[in-house]
């Protein structure tokens, strides 16, 4: 049986990155339903990460998307993050909202197209550099619509020259996170489509290359959790982007449409070894409906609880089933920590943190939500692509 103790310290060291792009204004390509309160530029989405970690004590990190959080000075931006006790995430590069994209960015026919999407990869590492950043996130839009429309053979090749060039330009600890996708906004073949491509791109690359595993980026029915075994065993999890989806890559809160699916992940990481700091627990995720800072709690609390869950695991007990090949006691075993209510042992967790033991009443308590309401009632919001 798993030591409470060991459960409970493991669950004090998490530490779940927030998107900056998840505290702005986003929607569907329907429609953009703003808030009040909304931050108005980088420093305010930190603000509001930093509020999250506040009351979480496991989100000291915020991920940034360049160019939506464009300053001049990307280390006076790192600076006011660790004035409010966060700190600067993955940097997620962005060459996807240019018309010059139309055809793709590093994998368009153009060699000046492709330029100009590698510059803006380089730049992101120069970001790093200012702001001590560790992961370059790369997610591509790059595909094709018809068939015939481009050489999809090319294309890899176009695509492994850029990610060397990147590669080569990266320091001893920073690491490149390429990211999969089934497809959109290409909608026949998507360039970085699923985990094998980008496991080949990384194992080619080398060590410091990494897959993330986007939990809204696979067909229905897929086995993430499989993936997730694999790329362990292979060591090239770079990381996770969690959010939740019921149809494609609907950017959800995590664990809002299948906690289960997040709990199974969860166990393949604590099981695969890793539960730790090389392995970046990032959300991406978009509130378009609901309160986000309230929403982002909820996220890391979900994250929480399936962590918990899979700490919980009777290993020994799994381990002895399995061998026997008794395949109910098995899952049974599994199924137990999964029926588990943890929330009381993550409020004690919490407690024992300094923390409230309720996070979203926390905030409603703190008051928040109205100073940004009122402080942040001029100029222009924050919003997804802006
Ligand atoms: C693409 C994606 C990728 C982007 C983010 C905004 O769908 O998951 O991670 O950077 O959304
Ligand atoms: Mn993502
Ligand atoms: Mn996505």
């Amino acid at each position: 049986m798993t030591a409470v103790s060991a459960v409970k310290a493991a669950l004090k060291n998490q530490a779940i990155e927030t998107p900056s792009w998840a505290y702005g204004n986003s929607g569907t390509r329907f429609k953009v339903f703003a808030q009040p309160g909304v931050p108005r530029t980088p420093q305010e989405k930190i603000d509001d990460a930093a509020k999250v970690h506040e009351l979480t004590g496991v989100a000291p990190a915020v991920a940034l998307h360049i160019p939506w959080d464009r300053v001049d000075d990307y280390a006076a931006l790192a600076k006011h993050a660790e004035e409010r006790g966060v700190r600067i995430g993955a940097i997620n590069a962005n060459v996807f909202q240019d018309d010059d994209y139309r055809l793709g960015s590093v994998c368009h026919p153009d060699a000046t197209v492709r330029r100009k999407a590698l510059d803006h990869l380089l730049e992101c590492v120069d970001i790093m550099d200012a702001t001590g950043s560790r992961d370059l996130k790369l997610w591509f839009a790059d595909g094709t619509n018809y068939p015939g429309q481009d050489d999809v053979r090319s294309r890899q090749d176009r695509l492994a020259e850029a990610l060397a060039a990147v590669y080569e330009r990266l320091g001893e600890e920073q690491r490149m996170l390429l990211e999969y996708k089934l497809f959109e906004p290409a909608f026949y073949t998507t360039d970085v489509p699923d985990w094998g491509t980008a496991y080949a791109h990384c194992v080619k690359l080398g060590e410091k290359a990494q897959v993330v595993v986007d939990t809204g980026h696979h067909a229905p029915g897929t086995n993430i959790e499989f993936i997730v075994a694999v790329l362990l065993r292979e060591g090239k999890l770079g990381g996770f982007d969690f959010n939740s989806r019921f149809y494609a890559d609907d950017d959800l809160m995590v664990g809002a449409a299948d906690p289960f699916q997040l709990f199974r992940i969860m166990y393949e990481v604590v099981r695969g070894g890793g539960y730790g700091p090389r392995t970046a627990f990032m959300l991406d995720q978009c509130h378009n409906i609901e309160p986000k800072i309230p929403a982002i709690i909820r996220s890391v609390m979900n994250v929480q609880e399936a962590t918990a869950k899979a700490l919980l695991v009777d290993r020994e007990a799994l381990a002895a089933a399995q061998a026997e090949g008794d395949v109910l006691a098995a899952n049974a075993v599994l199924m137990d920590a999964y029926d588990t209510d943890v929330r009381p042992l993550l409020a004690e967790v919490r407690e024992e943190m300094g923390l409230d033991p309720d996070p979203v009443a926390a905030y409603h308590r703190s008051g928040w939500a109205e100073r940004i309401t009122e402080d942040r009632k001029d100029g222009r919001q924050a919003g997804w692509g802006a």
